[in-house]
């Protein structure tokens, strides 16, 4: 190998070198560099990956600020309370191998990491008179569920999927792992859960028709 093949090959790996440098430091999700890669199968099963959701937000895709960010917890309860990602990862966690199913037609079977919302709950001590748990995101969508069934399947929101932090497109901080119930249900990007007495509430795609229960196994629209 002459001197100058020599040279053109160290100048080309540190070429390399600086690129990689470079483009993990801009990796948004992921500021301390690490590399987290999604797992493609659990106990056997083939999961989807965060690549094959399809994109059909309503206001867009949120980017929320982690240093910024608390989840806040009120309504029909003793004492409201609010969390920033620090504490909240104190909570007990929870992993759950789930389907999403989109009422337009698609699924992603992945697995779901976070924290259960009993745990939330009872630390801010529920009244008794709630019955529905209303959720919150940051880009105005609602949606709710029965606090019986929340309890019952003991409901997660996830911080991680398939191992990887919650990418911003998948609704980073958190989203809610509305098993069993159509995707609409899975709500993205949560700032606050309110506890309520209101049965009848809709939310963003249950007051444009869409079932109120929202049951994978039941109707799409009508009340
Ligand atoms: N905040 C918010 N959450 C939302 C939506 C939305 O528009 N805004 N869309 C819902 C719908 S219709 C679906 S199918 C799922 C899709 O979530 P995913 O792309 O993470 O699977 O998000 C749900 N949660
Ligand atoms: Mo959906």
């Amino acid at each position: 190998m002459t001197r100058r093949v020599a040279l053109v090959l160290v100048v080309v790996a540190l070429g390399t070198l600086a690129v990689v440098a470079v483009s993990l430091a801009h990796d948004d999700d992921n500021p301390e560099g690490i590399q987290e890669v999604e797992i493609t199968e659990y106990q056997g099963q083939r999961l989807g990956s965060v690549d094959d959701f399809r994109e059909n937000s309503v206001f867009g895709v949120q980017e929320i600020d982690p240093l910024t960010y608390a989840l806040l917890v009120d309504g029909l309860v003793s004492q409201t309370d609010s969390w920033t990602l620090a504490e909240l990862s104190e909570f007990p966690r929870t992993s759950k191998l789930v389907s999403i199913d989109c009422v337009e037609g698609w699924s992603v079977k992945a697995l779901w990491e976070g924290i259960p919302l009993a745990a939330l709950f009872d630390a801010v001590d529920v009244s008794e008179g709630a019955n529905t748990v209303i959720f919150h995101a940051v880009d105005g969508y609602t949606t709710s569920l029965p606090l019986d069934f929340v309890l019952e399947r003991d409901l997660i929101i996830a911080d991680r999927i398939n191992e990887v932090v919650l990418p911003a497109a998948n609704g980073f901080p958190f989203q809610l792992v509305a098993e069993e119930k159509w995707g609409y249900k899975w709500i993205r990007w949560l700032t606050r859960i309110e506890l309520s007495d209101n049965a009848d509430y809709e939310g963003f795609w249950e007051r444009r028709g869409f079932n109120s229960d929202g049951f994978v196994n039941g109707p799409k629209f009508g009340p």
